[in-house]
């Protein structure tokens, strides 16, 4: 189903026509959750966050001082929203005081359609925060509010390759099928077919890239678009810099100086992180454990599971996607 098909006008339709509509929507197995994925829009939405995306859409006022951190599942969202609330309250904050070290950076950096608006009776108060306000989707770039667009706020975007992003969606489902009894974990062979076929949460994976590349290249001022791997060989940060320029907190060459950009970056690396004991306890309104966002945190952990034909099969699908946008991933070594 192409996005145009299910127009905006839908987005008008109160709780009821909601209910209406997701039955008739057509529905994929997830990979391993008790939810299942419904195309919506031209993405495949878990079932759960259905009515929090229309909640979302329908009522999200954004502000021109929004700072909002965009991504598709399991391409360095974590990461990047401890970076962007790293960055952004460094002056706020010292090092050892910090949030992030007795807070997940989901709980800093709340997602609108999965935290904020899931709950379509009990919307949220955003009003009240202080700008910027710091918050994150995993929405393709094509099913934003239009207010988003229209504000001219400011969207940060994280991709990673696409191998290490199914095999890390892999491992996230597996987590969670093996809490569930009464849903077996897929073999990674089904999971990779339906990766090939689209069928991803938020997916498919090509189209969300893509949204959120095109948007960077027709509004750089607007849509930083960041890797993965690049943020990963930040050895001299020249990400990092990148990134507090774009968020309107640049650093400044004292702040160079005294280390604060590695300060930064070591506080919010994988190992710090999971080593701390809020991210090895608790658990998300989702039902997962802080702990099941570290895993590896590294790049190209996927050589480690799919097979050389697997990789051969998802190198040809992915650069044939991208043929022709600009946008390209170190696929193979
Ligand atoms: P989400 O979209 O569900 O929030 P997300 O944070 O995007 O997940 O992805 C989790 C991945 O980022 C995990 O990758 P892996 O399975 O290949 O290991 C996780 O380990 C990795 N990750 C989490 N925090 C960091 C970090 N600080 N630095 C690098 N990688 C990280």
């Amino acid at each position: 189903m192409e996005q145009k098909d299910v127009p905006r006008s839908c987005l008008s339709m109160e709780g009821d026509g909601e209910d209406e509509l997701l039955q008739t929507l057509p529905r994929e197995r997830n990979w391993g959750g008790t939810s299942d994925l419904c195309q919506f829009q031209g993405f495949w939405c878990p079932l759960w966050v259905f009515h929090g995306l229309i909640s979302f859409q329908k009522h999200f006022q954004a502000h021109a001082t929004d700072l909002i951190l965009a991504s598709a599942p399991k391409t360095g969202t974590t990461w990047s929203k401890a970076l962007v609330f790293a960055i952004v309250n460094r002056t706020r904050y010292g090092f050892n005081d910090n949030p992030l070290l007795t807070a997940n950076p989901h709980d800093l950096v709340p997602f609108l359609e999965m935290d904020l608006y899931l709950n379509r009776n009990n919307l949220p108060n955003l009003e009240d925060r202080s700008d910027p306000r710091l918050l994150s989707t995993h929405v393709p770039f094509a099913s934003l509010p239009v207010s988003i667009i229209d504000s001219g706020c400011r969207i940060v975007y994280v991709c990673r390759n696409p191998f290490d992003q199914l095999i890390s969606h892999w491992h996230f489902t597996l987590k969670r099928s093996k809490e569930n009894a009464d849903h077996p974990p897929l073999p990674l062979e089904e999971c990779f077919e339906r990766y090939c076929k689209g069928v991803i949460s938020f997916g498919p994976f090509w189209d969300h890239v893509l949204g959120y590349w095109k948007a960077s290249l027709e509004k750089p001022n607007k849509v930083l678009f960041l890797k993965y791997e690049d943020l990963k060989e930040d050895a001299k940060f020249g990400h990092l810099k990148k990134l507090a320029e774009f968020l309107g907190f640049p650093f400044s060459g004292d702040e160079e100086r005294d280390g604060v950009i590695e300060q930064v970056s070591n506080l919010c690396s994988f190992e710090n992180l999971k080593s701390l004991e809020v991210n090895n306890i608790g658990k998300r309104k989702c039902g997962r454990q802080n702990t099941d966002f570290f895993r590896e945190g590294k790049v190209g952990d996927w050589a480690n599971y799919l097979t050389p034909s697997m990789a051969q099969r998802l190198n040809n699908l992915v650069e044939e996607k991208l043929a022709g946008s600009g946008l390209t991933f170190r696929l193979l070594h």
